[in-house]
């Protein structure tokens, strides 16, 4: 039996301290979405943009942190939900950083994405759904895997043999296949000027 003996600590320098030096709030803006949706693209430009404008920002995106913090998980549904957790607690370290944070993940699973939400606080988690039809994806297919999956060289593929669920309540929608890129970017701009978060 492994017996914690660990203690939180509070530090002197706070989050509302790092939020007030970068002079804006801390978020998590989460893209989910099937692959090829768009949702790394979309938050590429998103964030090009706010740091531009003089916003602290940081993109996490799937396929970069499964080259390294996270290249043991594969894509059995306890990988993902592995992965989505572990993404969520670097999420949480860098909302407390003070940083606007963009997060890229298909996060196939409801449950996986509440999680990620209950981390953070009130207002702080804005759930963007990468909307696009699976054969809109199928037809880009930029990777090349769509090609593969269907021939059975991907197992647990999703959107072909691996299940996607989309959010009930996102908070932001976003129709990749209606949509032009920079008109998703504004989109979601409104939306952070709209509610105050920028
Ligand atoms: S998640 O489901 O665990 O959230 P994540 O966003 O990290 O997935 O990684 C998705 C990326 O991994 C895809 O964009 C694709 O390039 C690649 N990939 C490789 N195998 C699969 C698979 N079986 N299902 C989905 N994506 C896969």
């Amino acid at each position: 039996v492994c017996v914690k003996e660990i203690y939180w600590h509070e530090f002197q320098v706070t989050k509302n301290d790092r939020q007030a030096l970068h002079g804006h709030k801390s978020r998590i803006l989460w893209f989910t979405g099937l692959s090829g949706s768009g949702k790394s693209t979309i938050a590429n430009a998103l964030e090009a943009r706010l740091h531009k404008e003089g916003f602290s920002t940081f993109l996490l995106d799937g396929d970069n942190t499964r080259f390294g913090l996270n290249n043991d998980l594969g894509f059995s549904e306890e990988d993902r939900k592995e992965n989505i957790r572990r993404i969520g607690e670097v999420c949480r370290l860098m909302s407390h950083a003070g940083l606007i944070v963009l997060a890229s993940f298909i996060s196939p699973y409801k449950e996986d994405r509440s999680f990620v939400r209950s981390l953070a606080e009130e207002d702080e988690f804005i759930e963007v759904y990468v909307d696009c039809p699976v054969e809109v994806c199928e037809a880009r297919d930029p990777k090349g895997l769509y090609q593969k999956a269907k021939k059975g060289e991907i197992p647990a593929f999703t959107g072909i043999s691996a299940p996607y669920e989309p959010p009930d309540a996102p908070e932001i929608i976003i129709r990749s296949d209606l949509e032009g890129i920079d008109e998703s970017v504004k989109k979601i701009v409104c939306y952070l000027k709209e509610k105050s978060h920028l």
